[in-house]
């Protein structure tokens, strides 16, 4: 039996869990703080995580003691496209206070999540959560997780709505069917209203018994506003418009950002096109896609488990060939399609119906009051006072729609009165960055990243503004860690945690696109070090940019060897 390949021992979890019970329902009501370690697996799929204040394993009690370590919960609702209702906000907002650290986040796949949840308070969280009609379940998870889409709400024609429409159906048609879900979390505490039709096994058509081998993530995006990252994704669709309307999209497929440095084999990757579908073939491709994910991708290494691994392994003809035979019909080729644009969405618009709708930039997502920037009391006020919705953005972003002009005055005034600042007092830079939480929720975290970018940008500003940068629209992402969850190795800048001390690996070249790759310009740079380091490529941009280029652009011209790029380091090409 030499060749018997030893399973990662999430296999064995999920296959022995009866369709992701496993003994979850008993770990609720026990007294331990938290989960086993093969429930902490099955949770993911449930939408929270186990983890705890980083912050606290330092901190002391009056008497010199250590202060007991707390587990706690991060729970992310799924939220197709970012779509919300007022009053889905609202209790957002509420639970994060009821039951959360008071803080509610917008996370970089339009999705929203509690932090600091305790075991006790799981059960009226999520039970909440769906009494509002969100839902948890698939939000973490080897299945596929929250489908992004362009959120502006313009209505000048149907393609809007339509695609928000399209990401929902994915939604649903990619959600796991287990009852499992249903009885833990959202039928009544007695189940007496409700058939127990539970325990029984339900059929999993698409995800089987053991479901992915890792996770997998869709977007919806539209050429000239690639606002999703839809490149970043294992599937996206981006949608071909002729005549004001959706005549197909061209499925690319491959896209992923993780890596590990310490393993040669991982690496980030763009998505590649595999085909052109009509909106009624699209479904079904995808589901052909995910098939092919499902039967082989790696489930003995779960660094080398995702969709990305398998077209670099097949390449993306043999792969396109795979899919024909779970789709059962020859694909067509991709149309000739490039991504051109980018829009944050942040600021006033027209909807095109009369209406306006306002993209207010949070800060790496973080909607709290701090000081005089009261973002979640001014929120708050806002969206009770006029009810309106809220779509939610790839750059954590929050987007008040439908607002009729007359209004527009007083939420200004609003705005203000809760130091909320107006598009035209951010710089480009501000607007088009991103961090991850990072210390002190995420136990992957090496660095810092959400506390840490706003000095960074602080000081990144300074120095755009002595060299008459300031007025750039310049990507920055940072995150804590080597996984990307900021999507870092794209921007025009990356940040990415790397070492004890707060040093990181700096990243160039990439764009606010989201089309290219970056490049290691220095690896392990402490903090402090960031911007002197930046200084010189900053200076040499200014100097030798060609009339409008774009800093990214720039660098991945010039190319990392004339810029003194040292090449150590993880590289993302
Ligand atoms: Fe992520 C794991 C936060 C988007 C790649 N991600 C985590 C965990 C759950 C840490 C963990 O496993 O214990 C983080 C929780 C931190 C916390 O305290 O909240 C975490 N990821 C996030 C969020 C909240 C970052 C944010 O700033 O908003 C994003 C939630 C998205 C959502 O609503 O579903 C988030 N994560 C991403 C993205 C960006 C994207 O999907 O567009 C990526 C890169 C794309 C990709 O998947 O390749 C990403 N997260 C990862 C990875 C690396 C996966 C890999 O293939 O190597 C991990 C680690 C893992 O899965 O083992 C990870
Ligand atoms: Fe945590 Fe790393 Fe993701 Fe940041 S990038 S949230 S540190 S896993």
């Amino acid at each position: 039996m030499a060749d018997e390949v030893k399973l990662h021992k999430n296999e064995s979890i999920k296959a022995a869990s009866r369709q992701l019970r496993g003994t979850l329902a008993e770990e609720l009501h026990s007294d331990a703080q938290g989960f086993g370690a093969d429930s902490e697996q099955l949770i993911k799929f449930h939408g929270f995580y186990q983890q705890e204040d980083r912050d606290q394993r330092h901190q002391k009690n009056p008497d010199g003691t250590p202060v007991a370590r707390q587990t706690s919960f991060m729970v992310r609702s799924r939220i197709p496209g970012g779509r919300l209702t007022a009053a889905q906000f609202l209790a957002e907002l509420e639970l994060g206070d009821k039951f959360g650290n008071g803080t509610l986040r917008v996370t970089t796949r339009q999705a929203l999540q509690l932090h600091g949840v305790l075991k006790s308070s799981l059960r009226d969280t999520i039970h909440q959560i769906n009494q509002i009609k969100l839902s948890t379940l698939a939000a973490c998870g080897d299945v596929n997780r929250n489908v992004m889409c362009c959120p502006a709400p313009y209505k000048h024609n149907g393609v809007f709505d339509e695609l928000q429409r399209f990401a929902e159906e994915l939604a649903d048609h990619f959600r796991p069917k287990t009852t499992a879900y249903w009885e833990l979390w959202v039928r009544d505490e007695e189940g007496e209203h409700q058939p127990v039709a539970s325990c029984e096994p339900v059929d999993e058509p698409i995800y089987g018994a053991t479901y992915l081998p890792r996770k997998f993530k869709m977007a919806v995006a539209l050429p000239d506003d690639n606002c999703v990252d839809v490149l970043a994704n294992d599937m996206g669709y981006l949608a071909i418009v002729e005549q004001g309307r959706i005549v197909g999209y061209n499925v690319v497929v491959g896209g992923g950002m993780g890596m590990s440095p310490s393993v040669k084999k991982t690496f980030p990757a763009l998505a590649k096109p595999l085909a052109f579908v009509t909106p009624d073939q699209a479904i079904a491709v995808g589901e052909a896609v995910v098939k092919v994910q499902r039967d082989n991708g790696n489930r003995t290494d779960r660094k080398q488990a995702r969709l990305k691994y398998v077209i670099a392994q097949w390449g993306i003809e043999k792969f396109a060939r795979e899919v024909e035979k779970y789709y059962g019909q020859p694909l067509t080729p991709p149309r000739p399609l490039e991504i051109t644009g980018v829009d944050d969405h942040i600021g006033w618009h027209e909807q095109g119906d009369g209406r306006l709708f306002l993209g207010i930039n949070i800060e790496n997502g973080r909607i709290k009051d701090e000081g005089k920037l009261r973002i979640k009391t001014g929120l708050r006020t806002i969206v009770q006072k006029f009810q309106m919705p809220i779509r939610l953005t790839a750059l954590q972003a929050v987007l008040l729609c439908d607002v009729e002009p007359r209004d527009r005055p007083e939420i200004d005034r609003l705005l203000k009165e809760h130091g909320i600042l107006a598009a035209e007092e951010l710089t480009l830079l501000r607007r088009y960055s991103a961090a991850c939480p990072a210390w002190p929720t995420c136990g992957l975290a090496i660095t810092e990243s959400e506390r840490a970018l706003p000095g960074v940008l602080d000081a990144l500003e300074v120095e755009l503004s002595r060299l008459g940068l300031v007025g750039e629209r310049i990507s920055v992402h940072m995150t804590g860690c080597p996984n990307g969850c900021a999507r870092p190795y794209t921007p025009d800048i990356g940040f990415v945690g790397r070492g004890a001390g707060e040093k990181y690996t700096v990243y160039l070249g990439g764009n606010a696109l989201g089309t290219r790759l970056a490049f290691v310009y220095r690896d392990y740079v402490p903090k402090a070090e960031i911007v002197p380091v930046l200084s010189p490529v900053l200076t040499r941009f200014r100097d030798e940019r060609r009339p409008g280029e774009a800093l990214g652009d720039y660098c991945a011209r010039v190319g990392a060897a004339s810029l003194g790029a040292t090449g150590a380091g993880p590289d993302a090409t």
